[in-house]
């Protein structure tokens, strides 16, 4: 029963923020356990990230890691140089799997979740994030197939 409660919780912050967009996520996600959106005057570094498809038929992110220090606050700067559209939403692992088998069940759900983005072809995006806690984590796109084809990677927080 207390995951039901905290799944509850979590709805009742997102439509607190203001965050809701079509189509919900019942479980609970906590989307916000690698640290929370950051401000721009902190951040002393900028990461580029590229999706896109390659020519035999997988679909990438580059870089295919990333590794950041806790506590540190960082831009991600995104660009979709592919011709699909593609997302990036970074997480624990258990939650990007979480995720993934509800986009399944729904592949038009939006996600206005501040660890996430979605970017059409040629579109460019921004997350400016605070990795507040040390640990290992994953990014990843979610929209159905995917995955699979290749859109994931390690996602690592270290301690200072
Ligand atoms: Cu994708």
């Amino acid at each position: 029963m207390r995951l039901l409660i905290i799944a509850s919780m979590t709805a009742a912050l997102a439509l607190g923020n203001g965050a809701f967009a079509t189509g919900t996520h019942e479980e609970d996600h906590d989307e916000y356990s690698l640290g929370m959106a950051g401000a721009k005057a902190k951040a002393k570094r900028t990461i580029n990230i590229t999706m896109r498809e390659t020519n035999d038929g997988k679909m990438i992110f580059e870089p295919k890691k990333l590794q950041f220090r806790e506590g540190e606050t960082v831009v991600l700067n995104f660009t979709n140089k592919g011709e699909a559209d593609h997302e990036f939403v970074m997480d624990t692992e258990a939650n990007v799997l979480a995720h993934k088998v509800e986009m399944e069940k729904n592949p038009d759900m939006e996600h206005a979740d501040d660890n996430s983005l979605r970017l059409a072809p040629g579109e460019t995006g921004q997350i400016i994030w605070t990795f507040s806690k040390s640990g290992d984590y994953t990014f990843a796109c979610l929209i159905p197939g995917h995955y699979e084809s290749g859109m994931h990677g390690p996602l690592k927080v270290t301690k200072n």
